[in-house]
């Protein structure tokens, strides 16, 4: 029998983790026989739905799901974590624009930066979630000095999902006969899916496709406002399940590794490749081995492409200039 692994999550009451949390501990994403303690953190306020979630986990009699913690604390959340899936975060209210929910949700990541660096694990992996996520990654790391900024990731799985399906539609292929599509950049509608270096069979999607107007029309916007679309549709809740799905997603990609021929796309900080400077959380095609990613090197970028990824660069930067601040 393995030993279990620390499984902490944030905002556990919220919507993702009523599928997350499900998931996870039918092993779906560790696997059927990897055991699992589950440490699972929110707001004092959460407590009364805490009660029920609680129930419905021990009801469903998991047998992977040796161990299971609730709090409003941090440094008990994360005490020992081996994994980090930081999905709660303050929600956008009515007329709260993008920078005062970057306000509200600074003080978060950083409490919760400096409980990861104090108690985790120190190989942790961390995936960042609640948005804005890209600039909450950056937050957490920077409050865990101790801890190595490649443990620190943001969620674009669910758009590098959402681009992938949007592919198979069109051209009424299963989605794993297609490879290396990108989505660039900030988890926003600046992100900049190309799927230029995407192949089925070896063959470049965008020769299949021959229709331009559909890639600039139809598959960039239609993937860059997919979660407003989602919300609508849904009379108002975000994505919830799919989140939850591309969770489990990016986290068996980093921990076992990305397939033969085909990468992934992570937030990660930057290091300089492909024109974007250091010491932003950006989103790169990566290749995963052994536990760890290295961003794919070589690509060649058209003039266009390298305008769209430095027009996601530059709302990072605006983003980090509006918490900056707190970080000092
Ligand atoms: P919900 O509002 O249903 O749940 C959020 C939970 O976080 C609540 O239970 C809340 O009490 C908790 N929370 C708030 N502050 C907390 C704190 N300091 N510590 C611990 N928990 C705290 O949101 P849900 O639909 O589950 O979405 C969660 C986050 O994911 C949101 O920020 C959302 O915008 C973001 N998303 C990110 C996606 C991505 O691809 N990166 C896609 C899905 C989703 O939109």
């Amino acid at each position: 029998m393995k030993s279990p692994i620390r499984i902490s999550v944030t905002g556990a009451t919220g919507q993702i983790c009523y599928s997350l949390l499900f998931r996870i501990a039918a092993g779906d994403m560790l696997g059927k026989d990897q055991p699992i303690i589950l440490q699972l953190l929110d707001i004092p306020n959460a407590r009364p739905l805490f009660d029920g979630l609680v129930m419905e986990l021990q009801d469903c009699a998991f047998p992977l799901l040796t161990g299971l913690i609730t709090t409003d604390d941090p440094y008990t959340a994360f005490k020992d974590a081996d994994i980090a899936l930081l999905v709660g975060a303050r929600p956008r209210g009515e007329n709260m624009e993008r920078k005062d929910l970057l306000e509200a949700n600074g003080p978060i990541f950083i409490e919760q930066g400096k409980a990861l660096n104090a108690v985790a694990n120190r190989n942790v992996k961390v995936l960042v979630v609640g948005n804005p996520a890209n600039t909450n990654a950056y937050i957490t790391l920077k409050n865990s000095p101790d801890l190595n900024p490649k443990n620190f990731s943001a969620m674009l799985r669910l758009d590098h999902n959402r681009a992938l399906s949007q592919v198979a539609r069109k051209l009424s292929r299963p989605v794993t006969s297609i490879r290396k599509m990108i989505v660039w950049g900030n988890h926003s509608n600046t992100q900049y899916p190309d799927l230029s270096h995407s192949e089925i069979n070896n063959m470049p999607v965008t020769t299949l496709i021959d229709d331009d107007n559909w890639i600039a029309k139809s598959f960039v916007p239609t993937v860059q406002k997919r979660g407003m679309a989602i919300i609508e549709a849904r009379h108002g809740r975000s994505s919830a399940a799919s989140a939850a799905n591309a969770i489990i997603n990016h986290m068996q990609d980093w921990i076992f590794g990305t397939r033969e021929n085909d990468w992934t796309s992570m937030g990660i900080l930057s290091d300089g490749s492909y024109g974007i400077p250091e010491g932003v959380v950006y989103s790169f095609p990566v290749t995963c081995n052994n536990g760890h990613y290295q961003i794919v090197q070589g690509l060649e970028l058209s003039d266009f492409d390298k305008r769209k990824m430095q027009k996601s660069y530059e709302e990072l930067i605006t983003e980090q200039s509006t918490i900056m601040h707190l970080l000092t």
